[in-house]
């Protein structure tokens, strides 16, 4: 045990804190997108992941902890590509981590800052998260040296995506993967849960976080680099025409509307091997 970073003191094992810098990590990842990834080969993959995709390092205390939320509905095979590469970097990076996946059920028109919204709380529910990070479903990191671990402002991780040639599309573009300390979200009242459909909501984010007195913190454009997985553009997800409106409106709105108005009904969790699998009614678009 000693061996092995521990200490065994009666029944009880501690571990010392893990290396600031964690030496399991490689730098760039090639991203593969051609061949069939399927639940049960990142299982396999992964025989370390607990029920409910939750990891600790298993020699050392992780110095952080984080809780990956994503917004989800009828992507099974992006999901699967996304868990295929994310479990991997989050044990390189001695995370002590959980997957939630939190499901739109029905037909509605999707939402996706409301589903982070639920993210949000659905996992502080299980631990009090250093970090939640909110990631599509469609994007795979490919650079593990780009940390989950907040920041001291809200941490916009796509910096550099390759849909946008692997820089920023607009200056304050916050969509794509984010973290934020539970501190910082609530400062900013979560975010809102009034966008149905593409579009906006993650301006309204990076609005929100302006508007509390925050700065936006980024990795450089080396590090930040992440793949999007190409599809067509989702039928339940179509274009809101309502952003522009909406997105003049958020500098009087946003101490209104969030996370202290967030309602929704959870039909089912399930600890899933790679995820935790939460279904949630989350209401009518008004
Ligand atoms: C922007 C969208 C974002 C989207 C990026 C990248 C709006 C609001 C109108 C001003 N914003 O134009 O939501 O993430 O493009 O695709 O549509």
């Amino acid at each position: 045990l000693e061996n092995m970073g521990g200490k065994s003191i009666g029944d009880q094992v501690f571990l010392s804190p893990c290396p600031v810098v964690s030496p399991l990590l490689l730098g760039p990842i090639s991203v593969q997108l051609s061949g069939p990834v399927n639940l049960s080969i990142v299982s396999r993959r992964n025989p370390w992941v607990l029920p409910g995709g939750r990891h600790s390092p298993p020699r050392c205390k992780a110095r952080h902890s984080c809780a990956v939320v994503i917004p989800h509905r009828n992507r099974e095979p992006h999901l699967a590509f996304l868990l295929y590469h994310l479990h991997p970097v989050l044990q390189r990076q001695q995370l002590h981590y959980a997957i939630y996946v939190i499901q739109q059920a029905g037909n509605q028109t999707f939402n996706r800052a409301k589903l982070m919204n639920v993210g949000f709380k659905e996992a502080m529910r299980d631990e009090e998260w250093d970090c939640i990070f909110f990631h599509d479903v469609d994007l795979i990191p490919e650079n593990d040296r780009n940390l989950y671990i907040c920041a001291d402002g809200p941490k916009h991780m796509a910096a550099a995506m390759d849909k946008f040639g692997y820089k920023m599309p607009y200056k304050n573009y916050f969509g794509g993967v984010s973290g934020l300390t539970p501190e910082q979200y609530l400062k900013m009242n979560g975010f809102p849960n009034s966008y149905w459909g593409w579009g906006g909501e993650d301006d309204d984010i990076a609005n929100r976080v302006l508007l509390a007195g925050m700065k936006i913190s980024r990795p450089s454009i080396r590090l930040g680099r992440y793949k999007m997985i190409k599809h067509k553009h989702d039928a339940g997800n179509a274009a809101n025409p309502n952003r522009f409106t909406m997105l003049a409106q958020t500098r009087r709105i946003w101490r209104l509307e969030g996370m202290n108005t967030l309602n929704y009904r959870r039909l089912s969790r399930e600890q899933q091997p790679l995820y935790t699998n939460i279904t949630v009614d989350i209401g009518p678009s008004e």
